[in-house]
């Protein structure tokens, strides 16, 4: 904080024009405001990520009014430094922004979470001499919140969560009776493979990631990660997508092979979509919204699994799921922080949505039960290296086949770590010799460190 503060402060010693604290910088923005009576009018339209066009020039004096068309199939919206702002536009709309007598170049971005990074902004550029020595606009960073209290401030790596805190459910039901099919969805069998009917609502809600700490999540179904989809080889998954949230999702399956052209697009809130794919290969499969940009659509919450059975799968006392993932924290409350994800500076990794969850309510077993283990790494952008500290994989099965099984070719092989690279995902097996507390990590530590870690607890 200390730092901070003394930045801040050195930053306006060192350049007084920018805070505008000079008298001549206050003189000229004066001055620069004498009023033409004209009006200048300009179109606009958002597509593609882009305004275009992306500058606009009006000259000194006049009124700016700007024509804002969304022309794209996302909902944006104009905010200019000076607090005008279009309102939220869904695609094909469009609107008129009064930006009034604008005194000097000025900055207009969309306020859509990420959008700003991507390069959605406008450059409004006044001519004529009397805007030339005034001072650049104070930018208002609207949805960034650049005031409030960054929530990884209120981290404390020794905080409990609440008596009455519930971990995400880690335990996987049989392919029979998929989370999805408990929570409502339904499945028909004919002829030996399973038609599955699916609803996922991309739904905003507030959760809580780390003890003390909030965000408002981008989910499917309001948890994160989404339903758990489970069926075998041949099964065909009909799922309908329906957007309760306010902008534009969409949905990426890897559990189907098909065309992206339709099935993933994005739709506007309020709108549905039906995505049907069959999975004719075995394996874990990573789901996710892929509405640009995906980066931080993954980070606020929008995925989850699909397990495909291999044929033969033997039966285990247990199975777990645990999918890690990374956060990226933005103000208490609010929205994940757009620049953070961009760099890939992540505050927190995490198994199943929440900083040490298991550490808190460990996974219990006993001595001598199999246990099968299936991790995704939904990333959006970092490896994971699971282990289990005190336990031995004797086997192993990575996207798509076993990697270890029965020993190996020599009998006697065992393994420490299933390896991950963002959306790559299997299982482990193994067995407690003895009663215990055996912690679960991703063995890059300072992640683990961070949150992604949990504990076995084994007894007799
Ligand atoms: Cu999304």
């Amino acid at each position: 904080m200390g730092g901070l503060l003394l930045a801040v402060v050195v930053g306006v010693a060192m350049d007084p024009v920018a805070a505008g604290l000079t008298d001549a910088a206050s003189s000229s923005a004066g001055s620069s405001v004498v009023a033409t009576g004209g009006t200048t009018t300009v179109q606009v339209t958002a597509l593609d990520m882009r305004f275009s066009p992306r500058e606009v020039e009006v000259p000194a004096g006049d009124r700016l009014v700007i024509e804002l068309t969304n022309g794209d199939s996302a909902v944006h919206d104009l905010v200019l430094a000076s607090g005008a702002t279009s309102g939220r536009l869904e695609p094909g709309e469009t609107t008129t922004v009064d930006a009034g007598v604008v005194a000097s170049d000025t900055d207009g971005w969309c306020s859509v979470a990420g959008h700003r990074l991507m390069g959605m902004t406008l450059e409004i550029v006044v001519t004529g001499s009397a805007a030339e020595a005034a001072p650049p606009a104070v930018e208002h960073q609207h949805g960034q919140a650049s005031d409030a209290t960054d929530a990884a401030d209120d981290l404390d790596p020794g905080a409990e969560p609440d008596a009455d805190f519930r971990a995400w459910d880690a335990v996987l039901a049989p392919a029979a009776l998929s989370g999805v099919e408990q929570s409502g969805g339904t499945a028909h069998t004919v002829d030996g493979a399973t038609t599955h009917h699916v609803t996922l609502r991309a739904q905003e809600a507030e959760r809580e990631v780390a003890p003390g700490v909030t965000q408002l999540a981008w989910t499917f179904n309001g948890a994160v990660p989404g339903p758990v989809l489970r069926g075998r080889v041949g099964d065909t998954f009909v799922v309908t997508l329906v957007n309760e949230g306010g902008i534009g999702h969409s949905l990426d399956f890897h559990a189907g092979a098909l065309s992206p052209d339709e099935v993933m697009r994005t739709i506007a809130p309020g709108e549905t979509l039906t995505y049907t794919f069959t999975a004719n290969r075995s394996g874990i499969w990573m789901y996710h919204c892929s509405t640009a940009p995906m980066s931080l659509h993954i980070a606020s919450g929008m995925f989850g699994a699909v397990i495909i059975d291999p044929p033969g799968l033997p039966a285990v006392d247990h199975e777990y799921l645990l999918v890690q993932s990374e956060l990226y924290l933005g103000p208490q409350g609010g929205e994940a922080d757009a620049a953070k994800v961009a760099d890939g500076d992540s505050d927190l990794v995490v198994f199943n949505g929440y900083a040490h969850q298991y550490r808190h309510r460990p996974l219990e077993v006993l001595t001598g039960d199999s246990v099968r283990i299936w991790v995704l790494d939904a990333g959006p952008n970092r490896a994971s290296a699971f282990h289990v500290v005190g336990g031995q994989f004797s086997s192993v099965y990575r996207e798509g086949d076993w990697v270890l099984r029965d020993g190996g070719s020599t009998g006697t092989g065992g393994s420490q770590v299933l390896a991950l690279q963002p959306a790559e995902g299997g299982f482990v097996e193994l067995d407690f010799p003895e009663a215990g507390t055996y912690p679960f990590v991703t063995h890059a530590m300072s992640d683990a460190e961070s949150g992604a870690s949990g504990r076995f607890l084994v007894t007799d």
